[in-house]
């Protein structure tokens, strides 16, 4: 057997489905063994995308995704997809081919230190130097990605070494169960929440895993402690149930936090400090860290109790412990959420062209099945729907608040509907992030994938723009014009719509989920509403 076909199948042996990529011809052994292999290679137009649907395959299924590229410019264009998958904790490996290392017939041509390069953003980044450690360093690099935290990971594997013989066996190993919590760790954190007066639940990205929620949702059953949930927390519980306040959408001063700073005690379930501060106005004394890693300590982070080690049993025996106190008083935080309710009803009806961002948001959710998954690109409208969109079920709102890349949301979006074929998924992007990486708007059609973009129309970068303005800064430096979207998604071969008026956005995006193939849905979004509504916080965040 050839290395190249021993690397596919111990990838194989650890249970991976697809790898996606853009290859050079350094690649070329290796492919050819995925080609007979029971892998699926997916093309794709940007190594970006590859990255970027490899760790969606990653966040959706807990089991690394796989993404291919060549050396040099291939890898360096990897770069942004990976930092991606390890701020996000998505479990994710790259693959990237190199010249021979045993005799050079090119000099330098092309030749970058691609290892150097992903060690800063990986959780391990090594070059394959023989074919005989393949199979012990394709499982420990598939260990490490997708043990907590779960990350990035890369192996370089060189055109030469592809081309040796090998003998060996992949490497299979068994589920490694993690660690608990110490008992005593529990015990303290019980009797501090016994003893609050009004505790309160968050909800962050780390607590997105299977078995959590089943075990969350007993706790909070138990307790009736009302919850809110970080931008990466959304749909971890499902926020349709009375409990849920809101969503940390804005890191500060929006009208959620209120319920934050008011609260004595926060049972913060799975932060740590990749993810933008969810609330910087909670008292460090109250916060009790719940994950399966220590917390980081950061001046944005100080935790006063901390209960390390599998989450899910950590809540599994909070909740047989603990005693409900009658004492607990929860009523600021029902207000909380009615103020907020209020003004989310604010201008969701409006009938004004361009549409408001509130009337979206209410349509869009309108419109989505429970179960359908929305993947976000990174702009303004993130925020909105971060905050006035409830998720109802787990992993049905992809966006990212680690990295928080523009580009990638539609490369997420194709990977969450290859994986789940029979659910509704529905990409946001800007146009300025969908612009980013259009072209592989030809890989969702020539993989036939039904999926649905709305593109959000302020020809402008207006996330940026916003910022701008509360800064009291002049209008410069991030405006544009655009293609005409829906010639360019016919020239794809997919099917373009133009919204021309608010009523028309719902219906059209009804029709276009109930149709086959890839729909282009260009809506012109009013963006004044940003400085209406955020403005004034934005203002006292930039004190
Ligand atoms: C790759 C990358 N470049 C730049 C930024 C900084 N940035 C964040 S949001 C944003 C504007 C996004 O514009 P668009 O996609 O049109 O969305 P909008 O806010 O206009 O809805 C920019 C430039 C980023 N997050 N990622
Ligand atoms: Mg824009």
């Amino acid at each position: 057997m050839k290395a190249s076909d021993l690397f596919v199948k111990s990838l194989e042996a650890a249970g991976v489905r697809y790898i996606f990529g853009l290859p050079g011809e350094e690649n070329l052994a290796f492919i050819e063994a995925v080609r007979t292999s029971s892998i699926r290679f997916i093309t794709t137009r940007n190594e970006q995308t590859a990255v970027f649907m490899a760790a969606t395959v990653g966040r959706l299924t807990g089991r690394v995704g796989v993404a291919l590229s060549t050396l040099g410019p291939g890898a360096t264009n990897l770069v942004t997809g990976v930092a991606y998958a390890q701020l996000g904790g998505l479990p994710t490996l790259v693959i990237t081919g190199q010249k021979p290392i045993k005799k050079s017939k090119q000099g330098k041509f092309q030749i970058i230190d691609v290892v150097a390069m992903m060690k800063p953003i990986t959780k391990m980044s090594e070059t394959i130097v023989s074919a005989t450690r393949i199979p012990t360093m394709v499982a420990q690099a598939i260990r490490v990605a997708e043990a907590e935290r779960p990350g990035a990971v890369h192996l370089e594997f060189p055109e030469d070494i592809a081309e040796e013989n090998a003998d060996e066996e992949p490497l299979l190993w068994s589920k490694v169960r993690r660690p608990l919590p110490d008992d005593k760790s529990i015990e303290t954190v019980v009797a501090a929440i016994e003893s609050a007066q009004s505790p309160l639940i968050t909800i962050a990205a780390g607590a997105n895993r299977k078995l959590i929620r089943k075990q969350l949702r007993n706790f909070i059953q138990k307790t009736n402690i009302p919850f809110v949930t970080t931008q990466m927390g959304k749909g971890v519980e499902d926020e349709s149930l009375e409990g849920y306040i809101g969503t940390t959408a804005l890191s500060s001063n929006d009208i959620v936090h209120q319920a934050i700073a008011t609260a004595d005690l926060i049972i913060l379930v799975g932060h740590d400090i990749t993810e933008k501060p969810p609330a910087l106005a909670i008292s460090h004394q109250h916060i009790v860290h719940i994950n399966f890693s220590p917390a980081e300590i950061n001046e944005v982070y100080k935790p006063k109790y901390e209960v390390i080690g599998d989450i899910s049993h950590a809540l599994w025996a909070m909740t047989e412990r603990i005693n409900v106190q009658s004492r607990w008083n929860f009523e600021n935080a029902k207000k909380v959420k009615e103020e907020l309710l209020t003004d989310i009803k604010v201008k969701s009806n409006d009938a004004n062209f361009p549409i408001k961002p509130q009337r979206f948001v209410h349509d869009l959710r309108q419109v989505m099945p429970r179960d359908a998954i929305l993947s976000l690109d990174n702009g303004m409208y993130k925020l909105w729907i971060a905050r006035n969109y409830p998720a109802y079920e787990q992993n049905t709102v992809l966006l990212d608040n680690a990295f928080a890349t523009m580009g990638a949301g539609f490369g997420v979006g194709m990977a969450a509907k290859l994986i789940n074929p029979q659910t509704k998924v529905v990409v946001v992007a800007g146009d300025g992030g969908f612009m980013m990486n259009i072209g592989d708007l030809e890989t969702a059609t020539r993989l036939g994938l039904d999926l649905v973009v709305v593109v959000l129309e302020d020809n402008g970068y207006g996330m940026i723009k916003w910022k701008q303005a509360a800064m009291n800064l002049p209008d410069f430096g991030l405006d544009f014009t655009n293609p005409d979207f829906v010639k360019l998604a016919e020239s794809f071969g997919a099917t373009g719509h133009r919204i021309t008026s608010a009523d028309a956005f719902a219906p059209t995006l009804a029709q276009a989920l109930a149709g086959r193939g890839v729909h282009v849905i260009v809506l012109p979004i009013d963006y004044s509403e940003n400085t209406t509504t955020f403005g004034s916080l934005l203002k006292t965040m930039h004190k």
